[in-house]
């Protein structure tokens, strides 16, 4: 009988051990799997950053646009749609999908967003938009002063742009 006693001893003593093992392999895993999310999402943010989709500049300035003395619609989605998106050679240092200077609405409102600082010219946005400019004296204003050299004019934020065209006849 003595035996018998010490039988489910030992063996309930192994039990105890197996539990053990287990509950630190289940401790084990849990810390793995903590580790592996932690490090998935490092690498999500390396890879958003390494991707550059953090804009370091985003400036807005407001154009508007007479053609013979009457106000014109500066379009929407300039840069964006492929019939107004002429030039493409800043295209790397906009976002996904549109050039670093766009329109989104027909609110004559002009979005610089770039991820790096540079300086963006008033003819770079033109070149994007492709506006042609063939048969028209070209007077520009900014902030009421007329701008002479507007094709080298660097934007600013804030700034409110008058294009005026006037037809050669
Ligand atoms: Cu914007």
């Amino acid at each position: 009988m003595k035996q018998d006693d010490q039988k489910p001893k030992s063996k309930s003593k192994s039990g105890k051990k197996i539990k053990g093992y287990i509950a630190a392999g289940v401790i084990a895993a849990i810390v793995i799997g903590i580790i592996l999310v932690m490090e998935m999402k490092s690498n999500q943010l390396e890879k958003s950053q390494s991707n550059n989709d953090v804009m370091v500049m985003h400036i807005h300035q407001q154009v508007s646009l007479m053609i013979d003395g009457k106000p014109t619609v500066v379009p929407s989605n300039i840069g964006m749609d492929q019939t107004i998106w002429s030039n493409h050679s800043l295209d790397s240092y906009g976002m996904t999908g549109m050039a670093p200077m766009h329109t989104h609405k027909d609110d004559g409102v002009i979005h610089v967003e770039s991820k790096v600082k540079r300086d963006y010219t008033m003819g770079e946005f033109l070149d994007i938009w492709g506006l042609d400019l063939t048969g028209y004296k070209v007077n520009v204003t900014i902030d009421g002063n007329p701008v002479s050299d507007y094709r080298n004019h660097i934007l600013n934020d804030g700034e409110s742009i008058i294009i005026n065209l006037a037809s050669n006849h």
